[in-house]
């Protein structure tokens, strides 16, 4: 159920603790670790540490959650010294748009020339 842990997801068993990941930054409801396939020099993944599947679910079912996420993401940005060059914050939304962990996850890439449309 969305909000309560999914014994199945990889990425609550991040949070728990259960599979290391490489902890950038943490607040009371978001982790943010590094990608295990890095897309770009910097390249973090923001999470709340609750269950939701996707971007929708969260903005509908904890608002103030999914705007922690951006807020993290941005003292992300701020710590890996990227702040000022730019990044991008990506949310995959469905298998189509190549989300493969259905747990939502925001990407934070930045350190090289971002493409503009994206591929
Ligand atoms: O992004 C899912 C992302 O999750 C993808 O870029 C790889 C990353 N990933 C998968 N397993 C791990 C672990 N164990 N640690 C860190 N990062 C991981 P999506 O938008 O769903 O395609």
């Amino acid at each position: 159920m969305a909000g309560e842990p999914d014994a199945n997801c990889l990425f609550c068993k991040i949070v728990a603790g259960e599979v290391p990941a490489t902890v950038v930054l943490e607040t009371e409801t978001t982790v943010a670790f590094r990608d295990i396939n890095p897309q770009a020099p910097t390249h973090v993944l923001v999470i709340p540490r609750a269950h939701y599947p996707n971007a929708l679910s969260l903005a509908t079912g904890a608002p103030a959650v999914a705007a922690d996420v951006l807020a993290t993401a941005g003292a992300v940005a701020e710590h890996e010294g990227v702040a000022d060059s730019g990044y991008r914050i990506v949310l995959n939304t469905g298998a189509g748009a190549g989300q493969t962990v259905f747990h939502v996850h925001a990407h934070l890439l930045a350190g090289r020339g971002l493409e503009w449309p994206p591929g």
